[in-house]
């Protein structure tokens, strides 16, 4: 499960670069000022390639059936399988030659005037280190197979590469406002846990869910959470879960609704939207277009601390 981007740690200093800080992962290696590290792939050990290997087949397993067809054609065509951990460089010229983005190694979370630049310039900031094998199904923040297995695939896709680049300018232009919580939701309920109706049924394109075994079976086939069809308005007013399950995922017809939002002008939302109460995770408003009540019962089973 991966945790919502808490601040990144690391200090800026004189020279414009960023200070190994003793919460990073990985080996120490010299940060750059926009957080860029090299990812230095002959590091990586036996046992980082062998979780990539579980993770990957593990996945492999489940999402044929299940994960939309834009993430399973970017996955094929991404000079990437199961036998390692990949190359950030090799795999970035193949997604630069197809939609112009390219991957960049970070240390792990980055501020979020950081992400919004690197978005807005088809830049994916990707964590360089990858989970220990006592991690495989819990971690506190994204790892290198969260940011590359889960969100990478989907930017082979031109539409969703244009709103991933969208969704980036659109921070820059909100930072210094007292609306990044919102942008952060619809990131949240769309890149990281959105879901898509396909021709035969639901289909998943959110990273969050397609790097998690066990959100994949229950996002799609599990009785408790809501299933409710995006609604811009909503999702903004919506609270989040940042360390288990979502108690409702939100469904877009297709990667043009997402990309229409570019067109919309938030001003006027974001005002709308102060002026209302939040939505509790699982809780469900007459508006709403359900397309699945959930019965809340995986979520009932284990209060919030
Ligand atoms: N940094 N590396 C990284 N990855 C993220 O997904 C990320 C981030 N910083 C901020 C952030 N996400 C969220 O605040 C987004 O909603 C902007
Ligand atoms: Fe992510």
């Amino acid at each position: 499960m991966r945790a919502e981007p808490s601040r990144p740690a690391g200090s800026a200093c004189e020279a414009g670069a960023i200070l190994w800080d003793k919460s990073f992962r990985g080996s120490p290696r010299p940060v750059a000022a926009d957080y860029s590290v090299e990812q230095r792939w002959s590091e990586y050990g036996p046992e980082d390639h062998a979780v990539w290997r579980r993770l990957f087949e593990r996945q492999s397993g489940l999402l044929p059936a299940r994960a939309c067809p834009a993430f399973l054609k970017g996955l094929a065509r991404l000079p990437f399988g199961g036998e390692a951990v990949p190359d950030f460089e090799a795999l970035s010229d193949a997604l630069e030659r197809t939609t112009g983005w390219r991957v960049v190694a970070v240390p792990g979370l980055v501020p979020d005037a950081v992400f919004f630049e690197h978005l807005a310039n088809r830049r994916f900031p990707a964590a360089h280190w990858i989970r220990r094998p006592d991690e495989l199904d819990y971690l506190e923040e994204p790892d290198l197979f969260h940011d590359i297995f889960g969100h990478v695939p989907m930017l082979m896709d031109p539409v969703f590469a244009d709103y991933m680049q969208a969704y980036g300018q659109g921070g820059l232009r909100a930072l210094g406002r007292k609306v990044l919580h919102r942008l952060a939701r619809l990131y949240w309920y769309t890149v990281e846990f959105g879901l898509v109706a396909g021709a035969g049924g639901l289909e998943i394109y959110g990273a969050g869910i397609l790097s998690s075994h066990s959100e994949t079976l229950f996002a799609l086939e599990d009785d408790s959470p809501n299933r409710i069809a995006f609604d811009l308005e909503r999702v903004m007013r919506t609270r989040y879960r940042i360390d288990d399950f979502q108690e409702s995922y939100f469904v877009v017809r297709d990667f043009d609704e997402l990309l229409r939002l570019a067109e919309i002008d938030f001003a006027p939302l974001y005002d709308r939207v102060a002026a209302l109460q939040d939505v509790e995770p699982g809780r469900l408003l007459p508006g709403d277009r359900l397309l699945h009540r959930g019965n809340g019962r995986y979520h009932a089973a284990r209060p919030t601390v």
